[in-house]
């Protein structure tokens, strides 16, 4: 590693620096003060805080995570709004906490790849030359902010955590991440757990060489493993920065305990894929190195009363959530 990317690698993990961040973005944090007491959090919100700073966890989760959610599924009156396509697929979210939307943005796709082309061509946003990716696109485009605020998605998304879905993030993808298998729980945390939700919309379609999606039905049912479940060298003053490698062990382990088979998404150009808070999922390895595989990923949190952070940076998400005003 060049010395200047060292030199960030422990800037970036240095608690101080998080703490004034947090100071800087206070108008956005204050909304905490009142989750924090609820949820026995004893710190400043402009701290870091993790799981294991909660003292007074919530025994609330997502509706559809109870027992016989199936059975309360289909028996909502706002089921019946929905088309008979996407209330089959919503059948199956309880038992494997994913579902599809078919072809939901085949014809905005092309269009949304144009804009992530001038974006990149027009230097408007750092491109990850690493990982192929932009972050947060929709803060230049209009056509992707229209796509990751689309009505029938946030319906769909909103319904299925049984509260209202802001989004909260952006990443387009040039090509396959090849990342290993993670829940995205570690990365956007909430309290009460699981009031997370993500949208993975492929621009194109994907075949087995250019890096498809996996993820492992039923696996959103397997304990969240946060900072606590696993050793790291985090300390009050840096984020250990073997959290994430020993993080990503950890699955693997769980994976394979589970024994539960891996599936591969083979998407076609504007399915999207709709995952749970703790669906495990990764990316393939690309096999054929000069290939694309363009998608865009939307995370979406829920406000209200939902505590909202990152557990491997230890930072509370800092967004304009509609009541932070
Ligand atoms: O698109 C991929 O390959 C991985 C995306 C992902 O894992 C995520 O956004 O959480």
């Amino acid at each position: 590693m060049g010395i200047i990317k060292q030199y960030w690698s422990v800037i970036r993990r240095l608690k101080m620096v998080h703490v004034l961040y947090n100071i800087r973005n206070y108008g956005k944090l204050k909304r905490n003060v009142q989750l924090y007491r609820k949820f026995g959090i004893r710190k400043s919100v402009v701290s870091p805080v993790s799981h294991s700073a909660i003292s007074n966890p919530s025994a609330e989760k997502p509706w559809l995570d109870n027992d016989n959610a199936s059975e309360f599924l289909q028996k909502h009156p706002a089921f019946g709004e929905f088309t008979a396509e996407i209330q089959q697929q919503m059948l199956q979210w309880p038992e494997n906490g994913y579902m599809i939307l078919q072809g939901k943005f085949k014809d905005l796709a092309d269009k949304i790849n144009a804009e992530v082309d001038r974006i990149i061509a027009n230097k408007e946003l750092d491109f990850d030359y690493t990982n192929s990716r932009v972050m947060n696109a929709w803060t230049r485009s209009e056509i992707i902010s229209a796509a990751m605020n689309d009505k029938e998605l946030k319906k769909v998304l909103s319904f299925l955590l049984g509260k209202e879905v802001i989004p909260f993030q952006t990443i387009s993808f040039l090509k396959g991440s090849e990342q290993e298998t993670h829940s995205d729980f570690i990365h956007m945390t909430t309290e009460p757990k699981g009031y997370l939700i993500a949208a993975w919309i492929a621009l194109e379609d994907i075949g087995p060489e250019q890096g498809p999606l996996h993820y492992y039905p039923g696996s959103h049912k397997l304990p969240y493993v946060l900072g606590d479940s696993f050793e790291h060298s985090s300390n009050a003053w840096v984020v250990g920065d073997d959290l994430y490698g020993n993080f990503e062990k950890k699955i693997a382990e769980e994976v394979k305990a589970s024994g539960i088979p891996k599936t591969i998404f083979h998407a076609k150009k504007g399915d999207v894929l709709i995952w749970h808070a703790n669906l495990l999922h990764g990316g393939e390895e690309v096999t054929n190195k000069n290939s694309s595989r363009k998608s865009l990923v939307v995370h979406y949190f829920c406000g209200g009363d939902v505590l909202c952070y990152h557990e491997i940076t230890q930072r509370p998400a800092v967004i304009s959530f509609p009541s932070a005003g």
